[in-house]
This record gives C-alpha cells, sequence and structure tokens, in this order.
C-alpha cells in the first residue's frame, strides 16, 4: 500500500521512541484516526479536553525525556489547548502540538472550525508552520522534533492539513538530528566563574529548571559540594532541582519580590544555575526587578536569551548544564589551596543557612491547628515513597508542598512555570504513562481541580493509576494578607462534592476531614492500583 502523508508522521514518532499521541479528534484529524489502526505501536490516549491532552503530553514529556506530540482539531481544539501550550512553552517543556486544518483546497471558503492555526499557536510556541505536501511534512517533522529538543526546550506547532495527510507519497521522514550545542563552554569564562566564587564568602546558588530539565541534578550536587556552596531551588519551581534532604540545600525561594529580596540580599554572591524564572511575581511592585543589584551575580545557561536578562552579570557561562557544571568542577579543582579555604567558609555559611530554614519549616507545621493545608501536606509526607511524583497545583498551598514533602530524587517534582491553572490532572496522567513504576499523586487546589476534572476519566479510562489529592478549601483562590478571603470566589454554595465527580467518571473516591484520616486514605489509595481522589476539606488558615 502506498504511503501517505499521515504515515510519515507515524514512522516519526515511531523511529523517535514516541509510542503516544495525546489528542481529541474530529473530522479534520480523520485520516489520522484511520491510520492508527495500521500504526499499532502508537496509542492513542483520548482526553475530553484539549488542554487535558496537552497537559498529559506535557508529564509524558517530562517523565521521559522525549517530545509529547499531541493532536488537536482545528481552531477551536487549538484554542482549548493553548493554555497548558503556554504553560510548556514557560516550562521550557519539548511538545511537537499538531492540530488538523481543512483541505487546502476548501479553506479559501473559510469553514466552520477554520482559522489561521500557525498564526494561532505562533507567539506561545518556539517554531509554527504547516506543509503544502507530504513531501514538505517529511522535511518539517523533523525540524519540529529538532526545534522542540534543542534547549530551551520549548512547544512547536504544526498544522495538519486534511489534503496533506491524505495524499499519497514516495517521501520518507528524515531522521531527527540532535545538535550538541554548547559543550561545556568557554575555558577562560570558567576559570573567571570558579574564580569569582572562590573569592565569594556567602555565595548562595539558586538551582533553576533548566538544571532538571537536562538531567544535570547529579552535576550540580557534585560543583555544590566541591565548593561547599548552599543551594535554594529557583522561585514558583516547575521541578526540584536539588535534593532537599542534602546538607547544602537551604529551601525553597519565595516568589513574592519583597520575600525573595530578602531571602537572598545577605548573600554576598549569586550563583543563578538554569534558572529559567527570572520574574516570578504576578503583581507590578516598582521599577526594581526581583533580585537584589546590591549582590553580584554569577550565571551558567544554556540559554542565551535568559543570560544577563535584566541586568549585566559578573560572569556568565553559557554551556550545556550538565557538561558546563562537570567542568566547573574540575575547574574548581584546579585552585588548589584557594578553592579547599573557600569550601570550608562556604560549608560554615550553608550549614547555618540549612539550619534557619529547617526551623522555620519546622514552624510551619508545628503552629498548625485543626486539618490545615500544612497539616495535610505533612500528612502526606509521611505517607509517600521517596520514588513517588508530585504534581504541584496546590495554588495557596503551593509552597507547603515544595517545602514540607522531602524531594531526594530527580524528577520528583513536576509543577507548571507559566502560572495557569488546569494543568497538573492532565499532567499527573502523562507521567504515569511514562512512569508506570513510580508513584505520581497530583496535588491540587479545589479551583484548579474544576478546570479539567474530565481529566479523571482518562485516568480511568486508560487504566492509570494516579492519586489525584484535592485539597478543598472551598474557594477559588488564595486569601489575601490585607482583606483576608476576596468576595465572590467561595466554593460552597453549592459546594462541588468531588467524590461524586470522581465516581461520575467511573473512579473511586474519598473524603477525608480529620488529620489523623490523611495518611491511610492517602495509603489506600496509592495501594489501588486503579485512579483514586482523596479529597481532604481543608481549613482556611494557612
Ligand atoms: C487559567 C487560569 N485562570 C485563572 C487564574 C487565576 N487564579 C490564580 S489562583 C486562582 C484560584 C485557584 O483556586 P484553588 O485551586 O481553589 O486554590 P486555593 O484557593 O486552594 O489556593 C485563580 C482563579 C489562573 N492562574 N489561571
Amino acid at each position: 500500500m502506498a504511503r501517505r502523508g499521515r504515515d510519515l508522521l507515524f514512522e516519526t514518532l515511531k523511529r523517535e521512541g514516541i509510542d503516544r499521541l495525546f489528542g481529541n479528534p474530529g473530522t479534520t484529524e480523520l485520516p489520522l484516526m484511520d491510520g492508527l489502526a495500521a500504526h499499532p505501536e502508537i496509542q492513542y490516549v483520548l482526553a475530553l479536553h484539549e488542554d487535558v491532552a496537552v497537559a498529559a503530553a506535557m508529564g509524558w514529556a517530562v517523565g521521559t525525556g522525549r517530545p509529547g506530540v499531541v493532536n488537536l482539531h482545528v481552531a477551536p481544539g487549538l484554542a482549548h489547548g493553548l493554555g497548558n501550550v503556554y504553560n510548556a512553552w514557560r516550562s521550557r517543556i519539548p511538545l511537537v502540538v499538531t492540530a488538523g486544518q481543512h483541505d487546502r483546497r476548501y479553506v479559501h471558503q473559510e469553514p466552520v472550525l477554520w482559522a489561521d492555526l500557525v498564526a494561532m499557536a505562533k507567539p506561545l510556541t518556539k517554531w509554527s508552520a504547516e506543509p503544502a505536501s507530504p513531501e514538505e511534512l517529511a522535511v518539517l517533522l523533523p525540524r519540529a522534533l529538532k526545534v522542540a529538543r534543542t534547549p530551551p526546550e520549548g512547544p512547536v506547532f504544526l498544522a495538519l492539513p486534511h489534503d496533506v495527510l491524505w495524499a499519497e507519497t514516495d517521501a520518507a521522514p528524515d531522521p531527527v538530528t540532535a545538535l550538541p550545542a554548547w559543550g561545556p563552554g568557554d575555558a577562560q569564562a570558567r576559570a573567571a566563574f570558579v574564580r569569582a566564587l572562590a573569592e565569594s564568602r556567602r555565595p548562595l546558588m539558586v538551582a533553576g529548571d533548566a538544571v532538571s530539565r537536562a538531567g544535570a541534578v547529579e552535576a550540580l550536587v557534585a560543583f555544590a559540594e566541591a565548593a561547599g556552596v548552599a543551594v535554594v531551588n529557583e522561585p514558583l519551581p516547575a521541578a526540584i532541582n536539588f535534593p532537599t534532604t542534602h546538607p547544602l540545600y537551604a529551601g525553597p525561594l519565595p516568589s513574592g519580590r519583597a520575600a525573595l529580596r530578602h531571602a537572598v540580599e545577605e548573600a554576598d554572591l549569586l550563583v543563578l544555575v538554569g534558572v529559567v524564572n527570572q520574574a516570578p511575581h504576578a503583581g507590578y511592585y516598582g521599577s526594581q526587578e526581583a533580585w537584589p543589584d546590591t549582590v553580584p551575580v554569577l550565571q551558567l545557561h544554556d540559554d542565551p536569551h535568559e543570560v544577563a536578562k535584566f541586568r549585566p552579570v559578573a560572569v556568565p557561562l553559557l554551556a550545556d548544564l550538565q557538561a558546563g557544571l562537570t567542568a566547573l568542577t574540575a575547574a574548581w579543582a584546579e585552585l588548589g589551596a584557594l578553592g579547599e579555604q573557600a569550601r570550608e567558609e562556604h560549608r560554615r555559611w550553608a550549614a547555618a543557612r540549612r539550619a534557619r530554614w529547617l526551623e522555620e519549616r519546622a514552624r510551619r507545621v508545628d503552629g498548625a491547628e485543626g486539618l490545615t493545608p500544612a497539616a495535610a501536606v505533612a500528612a502526606l509526607g509521611a505517607v509517600l515513597p521517596p520514588d513517588t511524583v508530585v504534581v504541584n497545583e496546590a495554588v495557596s498551598a503551593s509552597g507547603l508542598v515544595q517545602e514540607l514533602l522531602d524531594y531526594t530524587q530527580p524528577g520528583s517534582l513536576f509543577g507548571a512555570k507559566g502560572g495557569g491553572l488546569g494543568h497538573s490532572l492532565g499532567a499527573a496522567v502523562g507521567l504515569k504513562l511514562a512512569q508506570p513504576h513510580r508513584p505520581v499523586v497530583a496535588v491540587t487546589g479545589d479551583g484548579a481541580a474544576l478546570y479539567y476534572p474530565q481529566a479523571v476519566w482518562t485516568a480511568a479510562h486508560h487504566e492509570v493509576p494516579v492519586v489525584f489529592v484535592i485539597l478543598n478549601l472551598h474557594a477559588l483562590g488564595a486569601p489575601s494578607a490585607a482583606a483576608g478571603f476576596y468576595p465572590a470566589m467561595d466554593l460552597d454554595a453549592p459546594a462541588p462534592d468531588f467524590v461524586a465527580l470522581a465516581e461520575a467518571f467511573g473512579v473511586a473516591g474519598v473524603r477525608v476531614e480529620q488529620a489523623a484520616d490523611v495518611r491511610d486514605a492517602v495509603r489506600e489509595a496509592l495501594a489501588a492500583n486503579a485512579p483514586r481522589v482523596v479529597e481532604i476539606r481543608v481549613t482556611k488558615a494557612l
């Protein structure tokens, strides 16, 4: 049988080890759906909303380290999916987002569901294109995968016209070229980097999400140990980029501007490594940027756009994060006595900083009365196995999820950098499909869970045993320090019933109202080997 345009897509996915296609199809995607029968190696994961399909592809991409591929339906389907395409774009998650387009001989009639898809996707993707023939598709597919995978990784978009998918072709898909990028970076810059670090007394290293995405956590640990530096995770993290039980780990960074400045300005040097979000808060607090300009900065990144983005950097170093950190560790060793002396001094300061953080952390739990979000998260911490992947969309409690749980293994925290709600339930499904041997637990606010509760159906339908923990505050949004809770945001009249909601999608749920019951409920849910919803009714006090 002759090869059709759609076969080029399936063959490319197969060759790249991508065995899942996430989506929600319609008429324009029928050539793809029809082709699934001939390509049984590719399994279609059906979502009941396009943003769930994109979220699941995000989770799968992070869990496998390969680009997630998702197929949406013309303009309204793409529009539905753009919320999480945005999150993937800000989180550096490689995706190939596709959407069926009408037959190109029909587009001039502006048919139902039609719009300029390439333009719709353009501002939220690294690259957006539409092939005019299967022969063009054979070239653009490997380009799409190459662009998605090249640091900074991110989503790309391909519109797939019906006629291009259906046309017969002799073209074969080109292989995808992986680029080596920066390697260990410039030797002089590395030498200047370690020298400046050795000359500082209170250096604070900020471990950014690009570290985790690049698989460079171990290399970062080795460099931090060599230099004895205190390490904090970047604010609003999409990942944990340094093991939280390590003696050099000094906690997460807050995202509010004043708190962030306060947390870092006692350092005499900031070492930003793969920091993705340098403007982590949502409000405008005056002209100053989030980071204090009184502390000099060393910056290592694989993305030139992020380096010296807001102000000059004392020593910039462009490098692959793994290779760059490994080379920095070697450069540090060459400092000899200077390095050893500096390490001892750095370590003393790091130990004091960690001790201070651990005290603050303990206070957050001890001060709690009743089933507060802090008590609920602490109870989770007591039962989650160490290899659990925690998906964090707990909104006002997301800082607690970062801070009160221990993360010792790479890939054990997933968040979305963009701040758009509605990613966690779908992402958890994709993560579990990618890593079936790790427990996957989504911890979400009640409001966040209600963006796309139908993600639970995809978990049930595809038998994906995710535990969905809903911290039910009965409110859409965090308390404001000044005003208490905002008006018009209560979710209690009527109160959504998450157990009934789970059951509507074929998933068993349980409601917990006492701190003592949280552990048993989560333990049982983890042991069920089926998707489960655990609704925790928390008090509004944080
Ligand atoms: C797509 C999207 N819509 C709206 C918002 C604005 N927003 C931020 S937090 C929030 C409320 C979240 O409620 P919930 O999950 O219950 O959090 P909690 O009240 O538990 O802190 C809203 C609506 C957003 N960030 N993203």
